[in-house]
C-alpha cells in the first residue's frame, strides 16, 4: 500500500497576497522579531497553564522528518522540581566554568556576564524542557529510528521561541551541560534525549540584557 493511500491528499491554498503586502508583512514580521531577546532575570509573575499550551501547540506546528514529529516537551510549574532542577543544574555549570570549559569559550562569554548560578530556573514560573525522541517503540517490541531529529527538535524549539515572543513573553535558551541529569529528574523514557531548557515567563522589572547587535543582512545572506 502507498502512503497517499494511508495519507490522502488535500488542496491546500494560502489567500493571494500583492507583492506590496509581500514586502509590508516581511518587514513588519522582521521588525517584530528583532525586538526578541534572551532575557535571565525574570518575573516571578504566574503565568497561566492555558498559555502554555498553546505555546507548545504552536511549537509543534514545525516541520520535522517523515512527519514524526520526534519531540516531547515537558512543562514544569512545580517549584520542588524547579529546585531540583536548579541544584543539579547549578552542579554541573560549577564544574564546567570551574575547569571543563577552555579559555576561549569562557572569554567569548564573558560580555554575556553569565556564571555557574542559574536562580530563573526556580524564579520563572515554567522551565519547557525540550527533549528529542530518537526512536520510537513498535507495538510487536521493535524500535524504529526517527529521522533527522536534530533539525525537527531545533525548528520546533524555533517555532516555540517565536511564539513566546508573540505572546509577550520571554525566555532563555538554556543549555546546561551535561543535561542527563533532566531525563533522571523527569522520568523520562530511554528513547528520549534532553535537547534545551527554556525558562519562560514575564521579564523582571528590572531586568537587562546585553547591548549587543545582530549582525547584518549582508554578513549572513548571500545572494546568487
Ligand atoms: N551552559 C552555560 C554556558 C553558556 C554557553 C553558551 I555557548 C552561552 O551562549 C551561554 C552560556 C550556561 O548556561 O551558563
Amino acid at each position: 500500500m502507498s502512503d497517499s493511500a494511508i495519507h490522502p491528499f488535500r488542496p491546500y491554498q494560502r489567500p493571494d497576497v500583492s507583492e506590496a503586502e509581500l514586502l509590508r508583512r516581511s518587514k513588519a514580521y522582521y521588525q517584530h522579531l528583532e525586538q526578541r531577546r534572551s532575557v535571565r532575570e525574570f518575573s516571578d509573575r504566574p503565568v497561566p497553564r492555558a498559555v502554555i499550551e498553546n505555546l507548545l501547540r504552536a511549537a509543534g506546528t514545525a516541520p520535522s522528518g517523515a512527519h514524526k514529529q520526534p519531540w516531547t516537551f515537558c512543562a514544569v510549574q512545580n517549584p520542588t522540581l524547579k529546585h531540583q532542577i536548579r541544584l543539579a543544574a547549578e552542579q554541573e555549570e560549577a564544574e564546567s566554568y570551574g575547569h571543563r570549559m577552555p579559555p576561549e569559550w569562557l572569554e567569548d562569554l564573558a560580555p554575556l556576564g553569565t556564571d555557574w548560578q542559574k536562580p530563573f530556573l526556580e524564579t520563572a514560573p515554567w522551565l519547557i524542557v525540550v527533549f528529542r525522541r530518537i526512536y520510537e517503540d513498535r507495538p510487536d517490541g521493535g524500535q524504529r529510528n526517527n529521522y533527522y531529529v536534530n533539525e525537527s527538535v531545533g525548528l520546533a524549539a524555533g517555532f516555540l521561541l517565536t511564539a513566546i515572543h508573540e505572546a509577550g513573553l520571554v525566555a532563555l535558551t538554556h543549555t546546561p551541560s551535561p543535561m542527563n541529569f533532566l531525563t533522571k529528574l523527569l522520568h523520562r523514557p530511554k528513547n528520549e534525549r534532553p535537547f534545551l531548557l527554556i525558562p519562560v515567563g514575564y521579564p523582571a522589572p528590572d531586568a537587562q540584557v546585553p547591548d549587543i547587535q545582530r549582525k547584518p543582512l549582508e554578513d549572513i545572506s548571500v545572494f546568487y
